[in-house]
């Protein structure tokens, strides 16, 4: 069984968040250190530690966050120019929360690098 992380208290709103965006599956917020003018976290409701243990029963979750992500960079207003969306896994990654998460990142040019 995975250890649930703080992530799991702010979906239930246990510790203050910045939340953008919940419903039944997903929940959205900002993230406590933005790298960028629009740096948004947005998560599965239930506990997935890594984008290792997604399964075919996540998929629907999995989906909710990608159309979460396009409606808030179109909120933000940061889809015409452009937006990353990142996932990282495990240490190479740079994965510091073991419960998957995406990151919207946008609002300024984020230069060619992949990280
Ligand atoms: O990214 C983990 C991200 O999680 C990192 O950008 C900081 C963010 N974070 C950590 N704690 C919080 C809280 N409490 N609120 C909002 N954002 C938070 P990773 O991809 O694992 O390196």
């Amino acid at each position: 069984m995975a250890e649930e992380t703080i992530f799991s208290k702010i979906i239930r709103r246990e510790i203050p968040a910045d939340i953008l965006f919940q419903d039944e599956l997903v929940t959205a917020f900002r993230d406590i250190s933005p790298q960028a003018p629009t740096h948004i976290l947005i998560i599965p409701n239930h506990l997935i530690p890594t984008t290792n243990d997604i399964k075919a029963s996540d998929e629907l979750a999995l989906g909710r966050m990608m159309s979460v992500a396009a409606k808030l960079a179109d909120e933000a207003g940061i889809a015409e120019d452009g937006y990353r969306l990142i996932m990282n896994c495990n240490k190479h990654g740079g994965q510091e929360v073991y419960h998957i998460h995406m990151h919207l990142v946008g609002g300024k040019p984020l230069g060619s690098m992949l990280n």
